[in-house]
């Protein structure tokens, strides 16, 4: 899954693709070098980001959308929290909602049951704005698989079939470096549950604490990050780096046919 950040503040291209032509160009370079999804966002979670608009996000995401939709043969995610987005994303074309609240803000969870369409349930301990101040947990394993368990039954009992649900442990989203390293070695433990599981690792602040390396220089850290949740059982990637990334996940294929990443 390629990351699409149409905002002018994401966590690690912010700003880059916030012209609409650019933004779709991105998208595309990124379908032709094998991403299966391409995942729309315009709103930025990254710590301390301002909250936008329906209008404005929507004004961000829509075009985009329609357009990637319209140009290639790939399904585009939608990375909102919006209701409201949701459904004029669905209606521009988007096959999956990926929500980092999980369908918890009003309406949410009815409108994503009302589309059809795949959901995937991220966990966040607190909201983006201080997530990241004090995350505090006394086992962030269990806690979070039971909160993202629980998430999938409210899907469920909303009429969500259980074969649309994704589940995402939301790496740096509320966690510690530590708590991003304990999820990560116990990813088979989510993934034993029976649902897909997603993973976002590129580029992030774990990778800078590890390498001590600037965003734009996380490279070998995001692949390393990517192999190790796909051999963790992990179903997406979600990445910035689609080409090095399907190199990654051939050569895994190739040594472990069984462990291929499906999406
Ligand atoms: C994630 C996301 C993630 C899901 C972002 C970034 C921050 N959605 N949206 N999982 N991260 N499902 O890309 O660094 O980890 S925005």
């Amino acid at each position: 899954m390629g990351v699409l950040n149409v905002t002018p503040d994401s966590f690690s291209d912010g700003g880059l693709w916030s012209d609409p032509a650019r933004a779709i160009r991105h998208a595309l370079e990124m379908a032709d070098a094998g991403a299966d999804w391409i995942d729309v966002g315009g709103e930025s979670t990254r710590p301390g980001a301002r909250p936008v608009s329906v209008e404005d996000e929507m004004k961000r995401v829509i075009p985009v959308i329609r357009e990637i939709t319209a140009a290639r043969n790939v399904r585009v995610s939608v990375d909102t929290s919006k209701p409201e987005v949701m459904v004029a994303a669905a209606e521009a074309g988007a096959l999956m909602i990926n929500d980092v609240y999980a369908l918890r803000l009003p309406g949410a969870l009815e409108a994503a049951a009302r589309l059809g369409l795949p959901v995937c349930l991220m966990h966040m301990q607190g909201e983006p704005r201080t997530m990241q101040d004090e995350p505090r947990y006394s086992d962030v394993v269990a806690e979070v698989e039971s909160f993202l368990l629980q998430r999938a039954a409210d899907c469920v009992a909303a009429g969500i079939p259980r074969e649309q649900i994704l589940l995402d442990p939301g790496f740096g989203f509320g966690k510690t470096v530590q708590h991003n390293l304990e999820l990560l070695r116990q990813l088979p433990r989510l993934a034993a549950h029976g649902f897909p599981v997603l993973a976002g690792l590129s580029r992030k602040a774990m990778l800078g604490a590890i390498t001590g390396r600037d965003k734009d220089k996380r490279l070998a850290g995001s692949l390393a990050l990517a192999m190790l949740a796909a051999q963790g059982g992990v179903s997406v990637l979600r990445v910035h780096d689609v080409a090095q990334t399907r190199d990654v996940l051939d050569v895994l294929a190739a040594v472990w046919p069984d462990s291929a990443v499906t999406e």
